[in-house]
């Protein structure tokens, strides 16, 4: 009776009581440091802060701040109920995003947090962003609903300065196998965003389907991208489409990173453009699921006609510094007709201004100056294939980690997953965890390891819900290995943290793996 009166007091306190409404939970604030990823420095102590109906949301006076302030204020109005007015002016308590020079680097940022308010500073704005991320997760979890909430919105006092371990912290989304809709991939940067990923790869062509317009050559879309894996209708971006979700990600400080992959992997160009084939015979468009058995026909001049005005076009549209050119499974090109191929398409890239990423059979050719490998290779890959990418990182080459048996978001968990592969083996959510992105691949420089990826292959990956199941909790997890500095890695810790966003993706509407690994708080 007591522990009931005393949570409707504290409704009552927090001005939220509505007849009917649930008891609120105890008016303690969580941890200060339960945040993934994990900051790289976490100060608990004094007062905390209590988030009320007349506090709002300071911001600097114009620009990228005043619309992330903007972006909070519509993160936390429905749940709350306040008016959270986002303002220049006046000295009402509440949150505060400051923009000054400081010790930040791009993307960190510094929240203290105390009875008289939240203060984020970051040098830049992407840091601003960060740390509003931070403070959403140090919120409780029902302050991402969409309806109003008793509360109390408790914040725990302390202090946060954090900044990211690695430049790239990816996701990539194929939207080849199957094609996902321009508001498909905005949910899903909204959920890559929480966890301050700042690169979208998007896998736009395979042999299953062509997804980016192209002017110069229109069959690409129109007819490679009529269909993709099981026979459905498929579908491709305009430019325009493009463009919006460029824009998106770019105002939750994603860049995107288009992939063209070549010269295999490449049906759906060569049934579209009969000329692209060395026998002049446009082969059937293709539904299924293997893998290389496509090439462009190397040794023809119209095949680097064509990519010359793909990469043109796309570079145009793309604001981002990366270009990927893929270069996976070239199973059905020569060892020299690959070397030659990569030998003319890279520059090309250069030509248009991008830095081109290729997966890491790159490093069987010759990289180009500034060129990045992508890693995607399982613990026990081939020695020999392992020392070419670590040769090519000590001769410059950056590396981007997305090992397949650690972070491949589309192998199943166990045996039982009912959507994903398992050519990589089970990925559980403590393996995709626990390893170091900096000693994955002994030998290779520090300065070479630019990042990690979490590739979502879409084979079997069909609805959103598809996508939630296999990305949660596992992109957590790569989001942590990027950003978090590998003191605090420590699997006993991330699963409670981890554990605490399980009430966040409810509240949010995913539908994540309820993993035994994990210890979920009851639903
Ligand atoms: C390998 S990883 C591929 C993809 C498949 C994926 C399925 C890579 C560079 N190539 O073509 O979709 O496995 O897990």
């Amino acid at each position: 009776m007591a522990r009931v009166l005393g949570s409707l007091l504290l409704v009552a306190a927090a001005g939220a009581f509505t007849a009917g409404a649930a008891p609120a939970p105890p008016a303690k604030a969580g941890p200060l440091g339960r945040v993934v990823p994990a900051p790289a420095s976490v100060t608990p102590g004094g007062s905390a802060y209590r988030l009320t109906r007349d506090a709002a949301i300071r911001v600097p006076d114009s620009g990228e701040g005043r619309r992330i302030g903007t972006q909070l204020a519509d993160i936390l109005r429905p749940s709350t109920g306040y008016a959270l007015p986002v303002t220049s002016h006046g000295h009402r308590s509440g949150i505060q995003l400051r923009l000054k020079s400081g010790p930040f680097g791009t993307e960190g940022y510094r929240l203290v947090s105390g009875r008289g308010g939240v203060t984020i500073t970051a040098a830049r704005p992407a840091g601003l962003f960060h740390g509003v991320q931070t403070l959403r997760q140090l919120l409780p979890a029902a302050v991402e609903k969409d309806s109003v909430q008793p509360g109390p919105w408790l914040v725990a006092g302390g202090t946060i300065v954090d900044t990211p371990r690695y430049a790239y912290r990816g996701a990539m989304l194929d939207v080849s196998r199957h094609f996902f809709t321009v508001e498909q991939v905005k949910r899903y940067i909204d959920q890559l965003a929480l966890y301050k990923i700042n690169q979208l790869h998007l896998h736009l062509s395979d042999d299953q389907g062509w997804r980016i317009a192209v002017n110069s050559w229109p069959r690409l879309t129109t007819y490679g991208g009529s269909t993709e894996v099981g026979g459905g209708k498929g579908g491709y971006y305009t430019k325009a489409d493009y463009q919006e979700i460029v824009r998106y990600a770019a105002s939750r400080y994603l860049e995107v990173v288009p992939e063209i992959d070549m010269p295999g992997h490449t049906n759906a160009a060569l049934a579209s453009y009969a000329d692209l084939n060395c026998d002049g015979v446009a082969p059937p468009l293709y539904t299924g699921t293997e893998v290389g058995f496509s090439s462009l026909c190397v040794g023809k001049e119209i095949t680097y006609d064509f990519v010359d005005d793909v990469i043109r076009e796309l570079a145009a549209i793309t604001p981002g510094r990366y270009l990927h050119i893929g270069g996976d499974e070239a199973h059905s090109t020569s060892h020299e007709d690959y070397v030659g191929f990569m030998d003319r398409v890279q520059p090309i890239v250069a030509k248009y201004g991008k830095t081109v990423i290729g997966w890491h059979q790159l490093t069987g050719a010759h990289p180009a100056k500034g060129a990045i490998a992508q890693y995607w290779g399982l613990d026990d890959t081939d020695a020999a294939e392992k020392a070419q990418v670590v040769k090519a990182a000590q001769n410059g080459t950056g590396l981007i980690l997305s090992p397949a048996d650690r972070i491949y978001l589309d192998m199943k968990y166990t045996e039982d997953t009912p959507l994903g592969q398992d050519w990589a083996g089970l990925v559980d959510v403590k393996r995709a965890y626990d390893w170091d992105p900096g000693s994955y691949l002994p030998g290779a420089p520090a300065s070479a390891i630019r990042g990690v990826e979490a590739p979502l292959w879409t084979e079997t990956i069909v609805t959103d819900a598809d996508i939630d199941y296999m990305a949660f909790p596992r992109l957590a997890g790569a989001a942590e290995l990027g950003w978090s500095p590998a003191a605090t890695h420590d699997w006993d810790a991330y699963k409670v943290r981890l554990a605490a966003q399980g009430p966040r993706w409810e509240a949010l509407g995913i539908g994540y793996y309820r993993s035994p690994q994990v210890p979920w708080p009851a639903k």
